[in-house]
């Protein structure tokens, strides 16, 4: 395309100065800027930037939130028992009817590690990395089912590259290649938070960033995952982040409950430890399941509480999520369902003279879709309770912070699997730190048939496949 045409496209919409420099560019510099201009949604943007997207009043949302109907972690909450959920989840994984899903594009900024977060060696004596615990957890459902549950892997433009060579130069961490599936999210520009104007990352290069892992739906549907599932007769999908090491992927416990309960999406929570926990708030409107993320939720409504002084919106989402494949694919089709988020952040640009701008304090407005804003939209939507020490443990923050750290995360795997070996009749003593690889065992009940009476444990052990 010329620069003339370029220009028509961009003129109705007032961003025609992405082209400022394009007699500086080279051919590829031009034919890499116009191919980022073709791939925008000049209209969607303008709505966006026009503020004239539905815009969510979260205040009236929360002041109608009710704490959801949940099947809580002492077993009540459904009309079934988790025992014959148990035996239906493990039915289904048998069946062959689970995918594995996991999102894995966002950079670890708050980490302050470089590289794609699922890299990161988080294994309490393994060393492993999260991309291994989940890995080593697919290894342990295939083997115990006879099964081949598909994985697949979303990254983004920054951490794309290294997750697939990682996998590649690991041997697919003991998976079957043409299980694992890495596909790429789609991106959002980046505009000037009050101009709305596209930002430059570069003369020849437009401010473009992840468009959310509510993206995963229109990436799985383009990626041919969705085609790949199907074919393979894939019915639900196991949804998780990758930065939660204790997460139970394809949990049958969970996937039974979905199944029981007819859901088309049912989503694991944990009770929050406080009202400001950053974690979103999984709530019920209006007979809806939706959830408020915590930026959003006002400090009355999280401080709510009830009589016994616990908090009434208790149910803090840990985004591990079973999606039914038919309602994802009857999504796609309607992908402009997932409402936008916006996030005003510090995005360096380069200025009219050509001049690379490092801000220090938040110049722009970032566009990203939530998975979650699914909820709302399935039919019979389940909540089902687990327990923080045996579901959560998020890498999110350096050691040097006070929640969600590597630390943190290690120490919860090391006193998971201490209480499954003490429960198992092991003796463990004080300081030493355990990890039990889920191809030795993936439940405390496992483990006791596989360990010897009175097991004494004197130092770091980790039990591996
Ligand atoms: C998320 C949830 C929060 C709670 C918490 C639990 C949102 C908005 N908030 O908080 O409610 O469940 O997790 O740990 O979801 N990701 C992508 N592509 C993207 C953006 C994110 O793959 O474009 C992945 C990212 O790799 C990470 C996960 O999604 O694994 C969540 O990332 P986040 O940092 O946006 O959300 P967070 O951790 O603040």
């Amino acid at each position: 395309m010329t620069r003339d045409s370029l220009q028509q496209r961009l003129r109705p919409f007032g961003q025609e100065h992405v082209l400022q420099f394009w007699d500086e560019l080279d051919s590829t510099q031009q034919s890499s800027l116009e191919a980022q201009i073709l791939s925008l949604d000049l209209e969607q943007l303008a709505t966006l930037v026009a503020n004239k997207d539905e815009k969510t009043d979260f205040s009236s949302l929360a002041f109608a939130a009710a704490p959801p109907p949940a099947v809580r972690v002492d077993g009540t909450g459904a009309a079934w028992s988790d025992a014959e959920a148990f035996r239906i989840g493990e039915e289904t994984l048998r069946a062959g009817s689970v995918a594995a899903v996991l999102v894995a594009g966002g950079q670890g900024t708050r980490l302050g590690f470089d590289q794609p977060k699922g890299m990161y060696k988080i294994g309490p004596v393994s060393n492993r990395t999260l991309f291994e615990f989940f890995a080593d957890r697919l290894r342990a459902v295939n083997k115990r089912y006879n099964v081949r549950v598909p994985f697949y892997i979303m990254t983004s433009e920054a951490t794309d590259t290294e997750t697939k060579e990682y996998f590649a130069s690991n041997h697919w961490l003991g998976l079957r290649p043409e299980d694992v599936r890495i596909f790429k999210q789609g991106t959002m520009p980046a505009v000037d938070a009050k101009t709305g104007k596209l930002l430059l990352e570069a003369k020849d290069r437009l401010a473009l960033s992840p468009d959310g892992h509510g993206g995963t739906v229109a990436a799985l549907e383009k990626s041919g995952c969705l085609t790949d599932a199907e074919s393979r007769g894939v019915k639900h999908l196991a949804y998780i982040q990758v930065d939660n090491p204790l997460v139970g992927l394809c949990d049958p416990l969970l996937i039974g409950h979905h199944r029981m309960a007819g859901s088309e999406m049912t989503t694991q929570v944990v009770r929050k430890r406080y009202a400001k926990e950053k974690v979103g708030n999984v709530v019920i409107v209006d007979g809806r399941v939706r959830i408020i993320e915590y930026s959003d939720l006002p400090d009355e409504a999280a401080e709510a509480t009830r009589e016994d002084g616990s908090l009434r919106l208790w149910a803090g989402n840990i985004a591990v999520h079973v999606i039914d494949l038919g309602f994802i694919q009857r999504m796609t089709k309607s992908a402009s369902a997932l409402p936008f988020h916006r996030a005003l952040k510090a995005v360096p640009f380069i200025d009219e003279s050509g001049k690379s701008v490092q801000p220090s304090q938040p110049n722009a407005t970032k566009f990203e879709r939530f998975i979650f804003d699914m909820l709302p939209e399935a039919e019979n939507a389940f909540v089902v309770e687990a327990l923080p020490s045996e579901a959560f443990a998020p890498v999110k923050n350096a050691d040097s912070a006070s929640s969600d750290t590597p630390k943190l995360a290690r120490q919860a795997i090391s006193d998971l699997h201490r209480k499954w070996l003490v429960e198992a009749g092991a003796i463990v003593e004080e300081g030493v730190l355990v990890e039990i690889n889920p191809c030795f065992a993936m439940s405390g009940c496992e483990l006791a048939t596989k360990i010897p009476e009175k097991l004494r444990i004197g130092s770091n052990r980790y039990f591996d496949t």
